[in-house]
């Protein structure tokens, strides 16, 4: 259900359900959870790539699974919890990259998935839909907490409620994707981008998803004090040396995430 490919420093990891339009079974949370965690770890693996296979990017929780639960009184079976939260927990403080490679729909909590990653790159074909309350649900896996940093809560609060689908040219100009572009380029341009940032100072990004995420639930004294220790742990490491006498002796930098 979990594709799980390396190359240059990425790993791609892709949804593969496409008969269910990568909708998100328990045992494909499962499998997620493990492969992420797997790119967490390697250090080997300097940005991630996640995708999905077929039409769609992915159309969130499977709903026949969850409808089946819901009539054998298994509703509550805690995915929020024991899946959805520890996915986008790991992808916004993984210590490198995420890029979202938004092949086509990503509705539910495959939008969430998406929101969560550092960078998205869309299809032109690739649609948003905030589709929980169309459902009867309250938005889950950190929409309320990414879609609203993205776009701002007036425009979170009118996706959310009002659940229509967003395409890519709008998602483009609300700033919610990087890049949008032709349906059979959007897996390479968001290799492309992804290599590009596997080459770039891992650490250095790591360092700044951290600053981002802390500054934005804490005051500016603390984003300062946070600012002033991650910058002494950046100017400690080898890349910044090396980067600061390749600049000095009109060199391209080479980072090599030390
Ligand atoms: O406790 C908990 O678990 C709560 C957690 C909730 C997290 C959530 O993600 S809630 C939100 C769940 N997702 C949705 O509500 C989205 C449902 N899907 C749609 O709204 C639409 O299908 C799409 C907008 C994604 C795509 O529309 P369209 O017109 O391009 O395709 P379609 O014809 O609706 O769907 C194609 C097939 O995919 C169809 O199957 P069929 O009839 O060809 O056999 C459809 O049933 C299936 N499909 C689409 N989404 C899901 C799905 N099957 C299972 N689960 C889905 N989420």
């Amino acid at each position: 259900m979990i594709r799980y490919e390396t190359a240059d420093a990425v790993a791609t990891v892709t949804l593969d359900r496409p008969e269910a339009m990568n909708s998100l079974t328990a045992e494909t949370k499962q499998e997620l959870l493990a492969a992420l965690r797997r790119t967490a770890e390697d250090r080997a693996v300097r940005a991630v790539l996640l995708t999905g296979s077929g039409r769609a990017f992915c159309a969130g929780q499977d709903l026949r699974e969850h409808a089946a639960n819901l009539e054998a009184g298994r509703g509550l079976a805690d995915t929020v919890r024991a899946h959805y939260n520890p996915i986008v927990e790991l992808i916004t403080t993984m210590a490198k990259p995420v890029v979202a490679a938004v092949n086509g729909v990503a509705a539910g909590a495959g939008a969430s998935l998406a929101f969560a990653c550092d960078l998205r790159v869309a299809s032109e074909k690739a649609k948003f839909a905030l589709a929980f309350a169309g459902i009867g649900l309250a938005p889950d896996t950190g929409a309320s907490w990414t879609l609203q940093r993205l776009v701002g809560p007036g425009r979170a609060a009118e996706l959310m409620l009002l659940g229509e689908p967003l395409d890519a040219a709008r998602a483009l100009e609300l700033g919610l994707v990087t890049r949008v572009v032709p349906p059979g380029e959007v897996l390479k341009s968001a290799q492309e981008l992804a290599v590009r940032l596997a080459q770039g100072p891992t650490l250095a990004y790591a360092a700044t998803k951290r600053a981002l995420a802390y500054a934005a639930t804490h005051s500016l004294p603390d984003a300062l004090a946070l600012e002033a220790e991650l910058q002494d742990e950046c100017v400690a490491t080898r890349d910044h040396l090396d980067a600061t006498r390749a600049f000095l002796a009109k060199e391209v930098p080479v980072f090599n995430a030390e």
